[in-house]
């Protein structure tokens, strides 16, 4: 193979591999559902979550508000909120332990104690139990 033929394999082989690169971004990015507000597995209620303020830095402990709705849209009160979760591309849980710390009115309740140690995909585990059954939703979170 002459100089020429090399450059050619060269670039064909730097196509490729962008090509592949690009595509495994492009299919990855659209895999993750980053809505914050959604029904949960078994569709007895339908949770936002928002931080509690805006911005919040995500190496600061902070607070977010977990608005919790029925089916029929009715905000559900008395309600208990578990939160696990972690990061599944790095393999560990959340580095603090999250809490239900007040019930707010309106179906919202204040969960206690986030700091995101690093950037990346985090992924929430949230668990609610109240008179109309236990139910869970994941959220995904790009910080
Ligand atoms: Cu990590």
């Amino acid at each position: 193979m002459g100089q020429g033929g090399v450059r050619a394999a060269v670039a064909l082989v730097s196509v490729t591999v962008c090509l592949a690169l690009g595509g495994w971004y492009f299919l990855g990015r659209q895999e993750v559902d980053l809505s914050l507000s959604k029904a949960t597995e078994a569709g007895l209620y339908r949770i936002a979550i928002a931080p509690e303020t805006e911005p919040f830095h995500r190496e600061v402990m902070h607070a977010w508000v977990f608005t919790l709705t029925d089916r029929s849209g009715k905000p559900v009160e008395g309600a208990e909120i578990t939160v696990g979760g972690g990061m599944p591309g790095h393999g560990h849980g959340l580095p603090t332990l999250p809490r239900q710390t007040r019930q707010l009115p309106g179906g919202r309740y204040e969960i206690d104690g986030f700091r995101f140690t690093m950037a990346g995909l985090w992924v929430l585990d949230v668990r609610v139990r109240s008179g109309l059954g236990e139910d869970r939703a994941m959220f995904n979170l790009s910080l």
